[in-house]
């Protein structure tokens, strides 16, 4: 007595992934199509839920539509139905090709923006999908306030898919209020449009954009797949996302801080790598392609040669570090903040470096200039007068507050200067 369903969105048909070779095909955004189907079959899932910008764009109409009709075949011979709304980028082509009427398990809800629901029972679970699709490419009205829908009483659960932008009030894609979401009588929301996977947790119903199953650029960075949704009597409605992706950005991030050689550097970035694909052993299955963009973090007195000690090459892929997986470093970020070693010399200078560099030395030596003074000065007033403050005053009762002492002031003020330092001597 349950139902299994797969949920997914924003799969872009037609598109590819960014910082791949030329022509991969698991590049496709076809590619994870296709797996998504083989998921549904191998996993006997009831029905596919699809929640729009499933084809990129018009454009893409040829690229798209082979694929996904030769998967709507696959899905008709195994019994499998599929529900979909169009979005803002398939508005028009996604009615276009299920218009063609070749497949009566395909049910497109809600054309020309009006709310419209069906009835699926299986397994002596009956389920109704309520759904709305975008009648063109811009929305400004949330598509809530029209909500009007039957929903059979022998129905056990009720699922809403819908696309557009939760709690962002001025989109132009279907602004959608998360309170409106929640005061239908609907016990899942599959919403589609948000590329990052997004679950809104604390109250009922259960509401989540799945994101794009297929990861497009380093903006997309993360796991990312398909969602399973299991439907049980009685039961709160589990969801897991089924990781499916083969490719994966991320950052990696190293502290170049002590390092002096070019083969220091190249160890932590090795061992930074191993660190990260092993924490993602589980879905070692499905991933081909570790795409990263490395920041380079710490102190160093030559931040700018230790950036040119990696040099991620345009079509450099490192394919024995991990096996059966391509590596790519696709861009370096330098953030190393600059140690400064003569800081004496820099003392002596007549300019601002100068000052800074004078006064960091007087606060490590617990020595005062006139600059110092006139900043403890300053600090030790806008910490009484924050002191006072109605917000202040109010945490006084739980908690202890001395009065500013200098000691802390020297403190802050040496942060301060050598933040302030590196800023004008990194440029
Ligand atoms: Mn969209």
């Amino acid at each position: 007595m349950s139902i299994k369903l797969l949920a997914t969105s924003d799969l872009h048909l037609g598109r590819r992934s960014a910082d791949l070779p030329a022509n991969t095909a698991e590049g496709k955004t076809t590619y994870t199509w296709h797996k998504i189907v083989d998921l549904v079959l191998r996993e006997s899932v009831d029905a596919l839920l699809l929640t729009g910008d499933i084809i990129d764009e018009d454009n893409k109409y040829f690229e798209a539509v082979g694929p996904l009709k030769a998967g709507f075949e696959k899905l008709r011979e195994a019994n499998v139905e599929v529900f979909l709304v169009a979005g803002n980028h398939d508005y028009d082509v996604l009615p276009e090709i299920i218009g063609q009427g070749r497949f009566p398990n395909v049910h497109l809800l809600g054309a020309d923006g009006r709310w419209e629901s069906h009835l699926l029972s299986r397994n002596g679970v009956d389920l109704t999908l309520v759904g709305w699709s975008f009648p063109r490419r811009h929305v400004r009205e949330d598509p809530l306030l029209s909500f009007t829908v039957d929903i059979s009483p022998k129905s056990c659960f009720t699922i809403g898919l819908l696309h557009g932008d939760a709690d962002v009030a001025d989109s132009v894609y279907a602004p959608l209020r998360l309170s409106g979401l929640r005061q239908q009588p609907v016990d899942a929301w599959v919403l589609g449009h948000i590329h990052k996977p997004t679950v809104y947790r604390g109250s009922l119903p259960l509401i989540f954009y799945p994101g794009s199953p297929h990861a497009l650029s380093a903006a997309e960075p993360g796991v990312r797949g398909p969602v399973m949704l299991n439907l049980k009597h009685g039961q709160d409605i589990g969801h897991e996302t089924i990781p499916l992706s083969p490719v994966y950005y991320d950052d990696l991030i190293v502290d170049v801080t002590n390092m002096h050689h070019k083969s220091d550097l190249r160890g932590r970035i090795m061992e930074a790598i191993e660190t990260k694909s092993h924490s993602l052993q589980k879905i070692n299955d499905s991933l081909l392609y570790m795409v990263f963009t490395l920041y380079l973090e710490g102190e160093h007195p030559d931040g700018f040669s230790v950036e040119t000690w990696v040099n991620p090459a345009e079509d450099d892929y490192l394919d024995d570090i991990i096996p059966g997986k391509s590596i790519k470093i696709r861009k370096v970020l330098n953030r190393i903040r600059p140690a400064i070693e003569n800081l004496e010399v820099l003392a002596k200078e007549p300019s601002l470096a100068g000052r800074l560099a004078e006064t960091i030395l007087a606060i490590q030596k617990g020595e005062s200039t006139a600059l110092l003074d006139e900043m403890l000065r300053e600090w030790k007033m806008k910490t009484e007068q924050m002191q006072r403050s109605e917000t202040y005053i109010a945490l006084k009762s739980y908690e202890r507050i001395s009065e500013p002492d200098e000691k802390e002031g020297r403190l802050q003020l040496l942060q301060e200067c050598r933040k302030l330092l590196s800023t004008l001597m990194h440029g």
